[in-house]
């Protein structure tokens, strides 16, 4: 019932655009004389189109849950999210869990970047380092894994462009049984920024890597 009146209301209004857009263009372009209204037609529906393109976005083509969940056989991902930078470099923390005999998070992909990788934060010698976690990261049987600051997370270096919150990123992640899985994840300011080395030290502190 809900649905279909959401339906309807945005048809109207659909439908209150199309008329409007139709009036416009029935008022600029009335009569042979009216030479110069076909620019400013051209133009209404340039910004309309510009308007309309952003929706398809938010629709992915297969039916993703809510943003920052993904689903896939026994491997389910929540409350995944990005950081917010200024700069080209960022993190993405989620926590994975499977209810089947245990699996592997073997690579994830993003639009924004051409160089994804799973990291894990490190104490060398007093000093905490990052790195690329070899062979994926495990997810125990009937258990899961958080990625948060300062400990696991989804590196993501080389952005195209800077992040803002409420922007939100498409990420495809590939697990060793479960196959792959799209993923839409917010932006949202989590932590402190402080580059490379940063990743929350707060959290770090208490996290003290193995
Ligand atoms: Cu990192």
């Amino acid at each position: 019932m809900n649905r279909n009146g959401t339906r309807i209301v945005l048809g109207v209004a659909g439908l209150g655009v199309v008329l409007m857009g139709g009036l416009a263009a029935i008022s600029c372009g009335g009569g042979d004389d009216a030479g110069p209204a076909a620019a400013p037609t051209t133009k209404a529906t340039t910004a309309i189109t510009a308007e309309t393109t952003p929706t398809p976005v938010a629709t992915p083509t297969k039916p993703a849950p809510k943003p920052g969940a993904a689903q896939v056989g026994s491997v389910s991902i929540t409350g995944a999210a990005v950081r917010e930078t200024a700069n080209d470099v960022t993190a993405m923390y989620m926590t994975i869990k499977t209810t089947g005999t245990g699996d592997r998070l073997v690579s994830v992909t993003t639009p924004i970047s051409p160089m994804a990788q799973l990291h894990e934060t490190v104490m060398v010698s007093g000093a905490m380092k990052m790195q690329e976690v070899a062979g994926g990261i495990a997810i125990p049987p009937a258990g899961e894994v958080v990625l948060k600051p300062g400990g696991l997370h989804v590196m993501i270096m080389n952005l195209t462009a800077p992040l803002k919150a409420e922007q939100t990123v498409a990420f495809e992640l590939t697990f060793e049984k479960a196959g792959k899985v799209n993923l839409i994840a917010p932006v949202k300011t989590i932590g402190e920024t402080t580059g490379m080395g940063g990743m929350g030290s707060a959290t770090a502190t208490a996290t003290r890597a193995p």
